[in-house]
């Protein structure tokens, strides 16, 4: 290490701060990327999404390497380790597909995946995912409001939640054998919060199509609710009169919320919500009143104990 030398030029001195910093970000991610694609078990299947818009949400926010989004995972129908989704996931088979969208609405209808994909542009948007084990992670999304899809259905005026049903095949997931959660896991929303512009039918991440362990093909995003709400590989959302019953509510009622949504002055009854680590960060930091997105969603909750319903 002695013969080592400093470069005489640095690049931060030929180039501007700020494209040395994008394209050091650029190539970590690319080393990250190529790192997950060598990888067994098909991590990033690397099909690109055509037509990407490019969204008007921004977040100050550094992106989560596509390694870890990718190889740390919460997706029990594959096992319950951070890793396994990625390691077990291989299994599931995205196509044929279908979305049946049922219940309280004028118009259900059996949607084929390639079809909903394609039912307005999809749209990259990055936003935070916050796990109520108190780690997170930003994520480049690809996908479009779930609202666009909700007003084709023209739900009726019985419709006062949406719940989403996901696929539960023993023959595909082998996490489905153990008893971890009810299946198939179902999870749900009011209809307000549904139709809101930040919930968003996600297909891909980091311009991809989303790799099977992320909830391929289809999923939920909901960025100022804790990572549970946020469902993966959906084959059913059906508009119901009552509030659904979800898996992790029926785990534990106590521990686990219908709301859910991120906010640090409620805490989990065996550990605190008022930090959480980024992944790759060292230090924790502070979390936010609805992961940071109050501006745009606390209207959805004036007047309601959130001590009470969370
Ligand atoms: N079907 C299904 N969806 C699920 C889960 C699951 O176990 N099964 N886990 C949830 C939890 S707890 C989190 S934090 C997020 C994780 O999403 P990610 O692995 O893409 O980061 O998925 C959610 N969606
Ligand atoms: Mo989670």
């Amino acid at each position: 290490m002695s013969n080592w030398k400093m470069p005489k030029v640095l690049p931060s001195e030929i180039t501007p701060r700020e494209v040395y910093q994008r394209r050091r970000e650029f190539m970590r991610i690319a080393a990250s990327a190529a790192l997950a694609a060598a990888m067994p078990g098909g991590l990033f299947a690397g099909e690109r999404l055509p037509n990407l818009v490019k969204s008007a949400y921004e977040l100050p926010d550094k992106l989560t390497p596509v390694g870890d989004v990718t190889r740390y995972n919460n997706f029990y129908e594959f096992g319950t380790d951070k890793e396994s989704p990625a390691q077990n996931a291989g299994s599931l088979k995205t196509r044929p597909w279908t979305v049946a969208v049922e219940g309280e609405v004028r118009n259900p209808k059996v949607w084929d995946i390639d079809s909903l994909m394609k039912l307005v542009p999809l749209e990259e948007r990055v936003y935070r995912l916050r796990c109520v084990e108190a780690w997170s992670m930003v994520i480049p999304w690809v996908g479009f409001p779930l609202a666009e899809l909700i007003k084709r259905a023209e739900p009726n005026g019985n419709a006062k939640f949406v719940e989403f049903v996901t696929l539960n095949d023993p023959g595909q997931m082998p996490g489905v054998k153990s008893s971890a959660l009810d299946w198939p896991y179902r999870e749900g929303l009011r209809m307000d919060e549904a139709m809101h512009p930040l919930a968003l039918l996600t297909f891909g991440l980091y311009g991809e199509v989303l790799p099977n362990q992320n909830g391929a093909p289809v999923r939920i995003v909901l960025p100022w609710k804790y990572g549970y709400k946020s469902a993966k590989s959906i084959v059913g959302i059906r508009f119901v009169e009552q509030m659904p019953l979800t898996s992790w509510v029926k785990a534990g009622p106590g521990e686990y919320g219908f709301y859910a949504n991120v906010n640090p002055a409620v805490d989990h009854p065996r550990w605190s919500q008022a930090k959480e680590r980024r992944i790759g960060d060292f230090f924790k930091r502070q979390t936010l009143p609805f992961n940071g997105y109050a501006e745009q969603v606390a209207q959805l909750y004036t007047g309601m104990d959130l001590q009470k319903f969370f």
